[in-house]
């Protein structure tokens, strides 16, 4: 029998490669997409990797919890990831309440959608390596105490929390997986690694000549999201719903990453990058590093891309880009 799955924030990151994940795993992909005046370009994403036509998408918003029910009710999904979110940290100080909206109350809905809909399914949480925030170990693990430092953490404390909530309260297979930063050339270009990587092109290119950037100290364990999917799901494959850091192991400031893209496009760093104040964050997480040794023992997983190997990734495919374009 083919397996379906429901995917939220299908048009994002991490949506597109785990659609084309599961995909190649012979499952037929639903998508939700929320309402945008840009009809026909919101699935720009899946389009690159050359997948639009192959993901059902349907209408419905991760507030409106009668358009996740319908959803639920029309594809009767096996699996249900919950990846929707206002991701980008920074916002989150300028749109706390949406934020709260969307990342904390959004997965009550979606929780809610399921245990009404399809009770059966499996469900997977995106949570967040933000959630420990002021960490006081050198290493996170699922042990960790959270400390979130953003609003954007503190509504993704609430999604994690509901989800285990809904796992103890009602029997739900719902999981959660605390994903440290992952990176690839689909990256929204407001996140630091695709910023760099964007500019870096652009400087190469000639049409720039300075990258500006805020807390280049701050250190983060970085890996590809195209590892970070599989991971995903390999938990909603466990008999049992459980929670997993999945991390490198490895950290890198700010700094050094950006020295990786200059150096593969042959440029001085020194020459091109300025410290501009209005990228410093209200209150900043200074250090990530995961210790994923339960994925990696229990769901069998290791990442398989370097830090390294993404970012020339993503200068390569941000210089093909400018080129196509002009
Ligand atoms: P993106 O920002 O690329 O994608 C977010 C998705 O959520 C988009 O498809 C967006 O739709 C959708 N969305 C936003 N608001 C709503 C809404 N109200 N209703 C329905 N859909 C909505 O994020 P990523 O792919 O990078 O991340 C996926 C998830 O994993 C997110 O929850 C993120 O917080 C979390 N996460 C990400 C990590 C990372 O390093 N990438 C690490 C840890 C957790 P639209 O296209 O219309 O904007
Ligand atoms: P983060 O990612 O906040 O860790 O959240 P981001 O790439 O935005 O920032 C990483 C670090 O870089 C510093 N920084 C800058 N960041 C941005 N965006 N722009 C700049 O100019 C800049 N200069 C320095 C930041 O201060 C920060 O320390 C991401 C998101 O995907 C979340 O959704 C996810 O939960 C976490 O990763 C894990």
């Amino acid at each position: 029998m083919t397996k379906r799955a429901l995917v939220t924030g299908v048009t994002g990151q991490d949506g597109a490669y785990l659609s084309q994940f599961l995909l190649e795993k012979g499952y037929e992909v639903h998508g939700v997409v929320r309402r945008s005046s840009h009809r026909g370009v919101e699935d720009h994403r899946l389009r690159w990797l050359g997948i639009s036509g192959k993901v059902h998408l349907h209408d419905a918003d991760l507030i409106d919890l009668s358009s996740l029910i319908r959803t639920v009710e029309d594809v009767r999904p096996d699996e249900i990831y919950n990846l929707a979110a206002q991701s980008y940290v920074a916002s989150s100080w300028r749109q706390p309440v949406l934020t709260a909206n969307v990342t904390a109350v959004g997965v009550t809905n979606v929780l809610e959608a399921m245990r009404l809909a399809a009770p059966g399914a499996r469900f997977y949480q995106a949570s967040s390596s933000e959630m420990y925030g002021l960490i006081q170990e050198p290493m996170q693990s699922e042990k960790t105490p959270f400390y979130p430092r953003s609003p954007y953490a503190v509504a993704k404390l609430y999604g994690h929390w509901i989800t285990v909530n809904y796992r103890e309260s009602f029997g739900l297979h719902a999981s959660s997986g605390i994903l440290f930063n992952h990176e690839s050339p689909l990256r929204g270009v407001e996140f630091v690694t695709r910023k760099v990587t964007s500019t870096v092109a652009a400087i190469k290119l000639g049409r720039t000549s300075e990258l500006r950037l805020g807390n280049i100290d701050a250190k983060r364990d970085w890996g590809h999201a195209r590892d970070y999917v599989r991971a995903m799901w390999l938990m909603l494959q466990q008999e049992k719903p459980d929670d997993y850091v999945v991390a490198t192991g490895v950290t890198t400031t700010v700094r050094d990453m950006c020295r990786i893209a200059f150096d593969h496009a042959g440029l001085d760093m020194d020459k091109h990058l300025v410290i501009d104040p209005a990228f410093f964050r209200p209150a900043e997480v200074d250090v990530l590093l995961g210790d994923s040794g339960k994925a990696r023992k229990v769901l069998g997983w290791k990442p398989e891309i370097t830090l390294d190997q993404m970012i020339r990734e993503m200068v390569d495919a941000d210089l093909a880009r400018l080129k196509n374009e002009s």
